[in-house]
């Protein structure tokens, strides 16, 4: 193993990495300047890799060896963001989990990915939730003269993501090395990202957005990230305030209610006025509100595309045409087709509506235990079918339109599959059917509706926490509507498009 005292060899250590390509070159050449802060404190790029190399000492000392699954509790702290940073530096791989899981959803994430391990800001949080699977407290150390020892981007994964899909339960997207280095290369020529930009967003960190744009981005750009782990706007834009060049990272609901909110306070607008660029993405941003922040913040929004399994396929660029309404032209290395049903190419026709298929080194590898599931998006040509329905304009900008499955919802950027909510719905003994759908909302994009037929007189906030006790809080129906049976046709499936008229 190749290790080095920080500072004195450092130099000698980084010829040697240079050479090798790794996802966070600075890391063996560290300096003063700032990586990360989380509410009032702060890392240094020299603090950082010595917690990160702290960390896989810890970790070490433990018999977890690299390449390992670590379940990562993602609690609002700056260990959160040590160990992430670590894993991903000394090829371990994590699996985020989103502290809010219900049991159900934390039960099938545990027994799917198998971790043996679980690193927690706050081990007591996590103790009685991974049943036998130990978990080790991430503790923040400032001393000690060893760095962490170079990996190479491999192929192999660095990431364990899991995402909702139509029906069942959440598939783990096995994340590459290779995916992240590549695409995050791919969005710094798009956004002239830098290392003096810092990024601002108040995103969870079990997701692409957050964690590979937000944090690996900031990092692999030798910049910093600036995290307010819960969002609130006054919080968000306090922080945009504090650095001169902000790139300000959300999803469509959070501009929705930065724009409310800057509407009635002008000090909020001039603050908008003052990042570098705000990028939107996980949702489509309605045309109203990119208007809207046009309006206040003096400047476009950069919108981009992308989803778990591909991170991020299209943008707009920073010094190209942001039209609203559109996501832009594909990135640079990615390649890009609108296909037929029969996933045949049909971009000989302008703005004829298909959808979607990408290849490129950014496409993950394939989901986790589910050869079956990864067969059927992704080709033996390497193409990648999203599912999402767009058209293309002559100078090659992406629409979105709409998407194939109406049984997957994105409510506040996040994806939720109707089928996931409805099994957890058929789990209460007093449920004797149910159908969930998606209703648009101006604030959530997409509102989840619950249609229930019950056995007996039941409180529908019950039967919402119910939901809550076996999935994410985001999962949870908004509205629980009592009916006495579900539409239906000849063959007994359920018409949801008669939900949707009623809703
Ligand atoms: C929510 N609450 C509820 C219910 N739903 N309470 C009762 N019944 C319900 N049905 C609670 C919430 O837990 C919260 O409680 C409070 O009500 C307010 O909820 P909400 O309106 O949802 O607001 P929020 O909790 O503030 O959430 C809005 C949000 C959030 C902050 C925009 O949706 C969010 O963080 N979105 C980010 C999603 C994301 O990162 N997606 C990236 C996926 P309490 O206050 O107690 O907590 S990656 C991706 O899509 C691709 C790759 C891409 O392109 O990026
Ligand atoms: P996820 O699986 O959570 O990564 O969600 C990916 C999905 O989010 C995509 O398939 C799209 O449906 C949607 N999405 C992401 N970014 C955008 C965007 N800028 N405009 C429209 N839809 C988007």
């Amino acid at each position: 193993m190749l290790r080095r005292s920080i500072g004195c060899d450092a130099r000698r250590l980084c010829d040697t990495v240079c050479a090798l390509d790794t996802l966070f070159p600075w890391l063996y050449e560290p300096s003063d300047r700032l990586a990360l802060r989380v509410a009032d404190r702060t890392l240094t790029q020299r603090e950082l890799a010595v917690a990160c190399a702290r960390h896989v000492e810890a970790l070490g000392a433990r018999g977890v060896a690299a390449g390992e699954r670590i379940g990562v509790w993602t609690q609002p702290a700056l260990e959160t963001l040590v160990a992430l940073v670590a894993h991903a530096a000394a090829g371990y791989v994590s699996v985020p989990i989103d502290p809010k899981l219900g049991d159900g959803e934390l039960a099938h994430v545990l027994a799917d990915a198998a971790p043996r391990w679980c690193v927690a800001a706050e081990s007591s949080a996590v103790a009685g939730r991974t049943g036998t699977i130990e978990t080790i407290a991430t503790v923040i150390a400032t001393g000690g003269g060893t760095a962490i020892a170079p990996v190479p981007i491999r192929d192999t994964p660095a990431l364990v993501l899991y995402t909702s899909g139509t029906t069942g339960a959440p598939k783990g997207a096995l994340i590459t090395d290779r995916n992240i280095e590549s695409n995050l290369d791919m969005l710094a020529r798009a956004w002239g990202w830098t290392s003096d930009d810092v990024v601002v967003h108040a995103l969870p960190m079990f997701h692409v957005h957050g964690l590979v744009l937000g944090l690996f981005g900031s990092l692999r750009r030798g910049g910093a990230l600036r995290w307010v782990p819960r969002f609130v706007v006054d919080d968000l834009l306090g922080a945009v305030r504090d650095h001169e060049r902000a790139m300000l990272f959300a999803v469509p609901t959070m501009y929705h209610r930065v724009c409310d909110a800057a509407e009635h306070a002008p000090a909020i607008a001039a603050t908008l006025r003052t990042a570098r660029l705000l990028v939107s993405g996980s949702a489509p941003l309605p045309v109203r509100d990119h208007e809207r922040i046009e309006r206040l913040a003096g400047q476009r929004v950069i919108e981009r595309y992308g989803l778990t399994e591909t991170l991020i396929n299209c943008s707009t660029r920073h010094d190209g045409d942001r039209r609203p309404g559109a996501v832009g032209p594909p990135l640079d290395g990615v390649e890009l087709r609108l296909v037929d049903d029969d996933r045949r190419p049909i971009d000989a026709h302008p703005d004829a509506m298909g959808e979607i298929a990408v290849r490129g080194p950014h496409v993950f590898a394939g989901y986790l235990n589910r050869d079956e599931a990864t067969r059927a998006v992704l080709d033996r040509d390497g193409w990648f079918y999203t599912g999402d329905l767009a058209t293309r304009s002559e100078d090659g900008q992406l629409r979105i339109v709409g998407r194939r499955s109406t049984d997957l919802i994105k409510c506040g950027g996040f994806k939720v599959g109707a089928g996931e909510v409805e099994a957890a719905l058929l789990e209460h003994a007093e449920v004797s059917e149910a159908a969930v759908i998606g209703v648009p909302d101006e604030d959530l994009g997409e509102r989840i509706v619950a249609f229930v037929v019950l056995r007996s007189a039941v409180d529908p906030a019950a039967i919402v926490a119910h939901v809550a006790n076996r999935l994410s809080p985001h999962k949870r129906p908004r509205d629980v509507r009592v009916v006495d049976s579900l539409p239906r046709n000849a063959m007994g499936k359920v018409q949801k498009s008669a939900l949707r008229a009623i809703a």
